[in-house]
């Protein structure tokens, strides 16, 4: 498919001569199934509710109201929304820590996501579990994980649960290109390609784990084709084009649904600020990250093509953000007026 650089065939393995990721998404081709007008104003919409919510957040983060640790999604907003724009109900997602994007795409409440954040009673994890870790089992949204790897076995559970209970859906399991080197990510493959089990692995390829590049990091930077070994066809996707993404999921969740397995897709993205609120950023240049932006970026090109099209004006457009802020602000103030938990629940859903 256009959509994609290359394609697993299950069976080939690539040498160390591979070029560096960024000039692999510069190669992605562009997606072949156009938006329509409502796909495309749905894409802007939700993109721009994770930017705003991000900035809000990162706002606050200065402010001194967010505790603990906070890791960014601003840059990486296609991957998400193209995921949910072709997934069904039903689906879940589980991912790592930087989850505040995959939680407003699965519809959990942008309210109770920031008032986790500020560690408040109205949180979704009543203010214990902070950025990290949230759940909605309704929402099939499964966190929120801080171990980095952890939540690819925990995918492949839900995988598990799926394929045991035969209701038809998949688990999207979200993973970093960092993540990509855990050993647990392969004893998942193994078990996902050897049982058949509806596991998208979704590798959100954004060039660094933390201040280290793929390149310094990884023996092999393709990771579309980490599992060639088990047999799991994989593909690398312009992940800052939400219409190659959705395009590319609907594939792989078509494939995870027929019973033929699990599938990889390699989301080749960014993202455009630290790693977390604590990151200096010394690892790479800013002209690197403003060419990012300033090229590629998701939102951006929804808004482009939907101004060149004349499917909405400048003006639409200013109401949408204005729409969207309103909801970011509403979240932010209720996170800073909501009540601390209260000392009883020291003691309450814990493991002891
Ligand atoms: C098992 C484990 N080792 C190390 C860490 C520290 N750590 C947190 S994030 C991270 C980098 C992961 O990078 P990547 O998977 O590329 O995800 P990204 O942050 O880029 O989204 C590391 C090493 C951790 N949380 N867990
Ligand atoms: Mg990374």
């Amino acid at each position: 498919m256009a959509a994609t650089a290359k394609r697993n065939t299950g069976t080939r393995a690539r040498g160390a001569s591979q070029g560096r990721s960024g000039a692999r998404a510069a190669k992605a081709a562009p997606a072949t199934a156009e938006f329509s007008k409502d796909e495309e104003l749905h894409a802007y919409r939700e993109m721009l509710l994770i930017r705003r919510f991000e900035e809000k957040a990162g706002q606050l983060y200065g402010m001194g109201l967010i505790g603990g640790f906070c890791h960014l999604y601003i840059g990486q907003e296609a991957v998400v929304v193209g995921m949910q724009m072709a997934k069904k109900d039903g689906d879940q997602m589980i991912t790592g820590y930087r989850d505040h994007g995959h939680m407003l795409a699965m519809d959990l409440d942008p309210k109770g996501v920031m008032a986790e954040l500020t560690g408040r009673r109205g949180g979704l994890s009543k203010g214990k579990g902070g950025s990290m870790h949230m759940f909605s089992k309704e929402k099939h949204f499964y966190g929120g994980h801080g171990i980095v790897g952890a939540q690819v076995s925990l995918g492949t559970g839900l995988g598990f649960a799926n394929k045991y209970r035969e209701n038809g859906n998949v688990a999207m399991t979200f993973f970093g290109d960092g993540a990509a080197n855990q050993g647990q990510v392969y004893e998942s493959f193994n078990m996902a390609q050897l049982w058949k089990l509806p596991v998208i692995y979704v590798i959100e390829n954004n060039k660094y784990g933390m201040g280290t590049s793929i390149e310094r990091a990884s023996a092999t930077t393709d990771l579309s084709q980490r599992g060639a070994s088990f047999g799991i066809p994989g593909e690398q996707v312009d992940g800052m084009d939400v219409r190659a993404v959705r395009e590319a999921s609907e594939k792989a969740l078509e494939h995870c649904r027929s019973g033929k397995g699990p599938y990889i897709l390699e989301m080749i993205t960014y993202r455009y600020r630290g790693h977390s609120m604590s990151d200096p950023a010394k690892y790479r240049s800013k002209e690197e990250v403003q060419k990012m932006r300033t090229e590629r970026d998701p939102i951006e090109q929804v808004r482009a093509r939907l101004l060149e099209k004349g499917w909405a004006s400048e003006d639409d457009l200013k109401k949408i953000d204005k729409q969207v802020r309103d909801v970011v602000n509403e979240a932010a103030e209720f996170a800073q007026h909501d009540r601390e938990p209260d000392v009883s629940e020291l003691y309450t859903d814990i493991l002891l």
